[in-house]
């Protein structure tokens, strides 16, 4: 039975799965859903995904959501190409970046994209604001980085990559969707203003098969 993956266009978490399942060229049956409550909250879904929150997976008798989770499954039943790393010292470098991600960018996404998305701009722009200073700094130390070495946690390709790469499209698009000085500041422009992390992001967009995961709703 093929591997059944739910995900949503546009969510970064859901963008993680697809572009692992890529990278480890694995077949799958595709249940692109939409955001409402009709089908995230309908019994059937809740029972694969109890948060009623994309991405989840199903794998026969297994379900599987949280998109960490969902990566770190693949690569039980798909080892290759490793994601997770090969040894400790690779392992707990590709965590430790993870975990920065999970903890420092993650929380401030919730702040600033969904409340221009969700079009609260209005009642929490000072929340919008501060949080774009956080991401900003966190961008600063990301590119850093990404000035020593290939990838986020090594040389080559990890875990930490696919966690990572989503969000900085997503973080672009909601900042150009607002546009303003004070909201959009430097998120408008990652090329411009952050050279390593851009380029960084052109080998993640040379992946095979990247143009797949890509939010259809964002090429209209
Ligand atoms: N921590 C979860 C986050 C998943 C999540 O928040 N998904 C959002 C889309 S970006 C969702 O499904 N929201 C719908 C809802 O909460 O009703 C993960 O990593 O998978």
């Amino acid at each position: 039975m093929a591997l059944e993956v739910y995900w949503g266009s546009g969510s970064p978490y859901a963008w993680r799965v697809l572009l692992a399942l890529e990278v480890k060229q694995m077949n799958y049956e595709s249940h692109r859903l939409g955001f409402t409550d009709e089908e995230l909250k309908s019994e059937e879904y809740l029972s694969i995904s109890p948060r009623g929150k994309v991405p989840a997976i199903r794998d026969g008798s297994v379900t599987v959501h949280e998109s960490i989770a969902i990566m770190r499954y693949l690569e039980d039943i798909k080892p290759e190409p490793v994601l997770f790393g090969c040894n400790p010292v690779e392992r707990s470098k590709i965590w430790c970046s993870i975990m920065e991600v999970m903890n420092y960018i993650e929380p401030n996404i919730l702040n600033y994209a969904r409340t221009i998305f969700y079009g609260e701009l209005a009642e929490k722009k000072l929340l919008a604001v501060e949080a774009r200073k956080a991401i900003e700094n966190e961008l600063i130390y990301l590119n850093k980085s990404l000035e020593k070495k290939e990838y986020l946690s090594s040389e080559k390709l990890s875990a930490a990559d696919i966690v990572l790469y989503p969000v900085i499209p997503f973080l672009t698009r909601a900042a150009n969707k607002e546009n303003t000085e004070d909201v959009s500041g430097t998120l408008r422009s990652i090329n411009e203003h952050y050279p390593a992390i851009s380029v960084w992001c052109k080998k993640i967009e040379s992946i095979p098969g990247y143009e797949k995961t890509y939010p259809p709703h964002w090429k209209d």
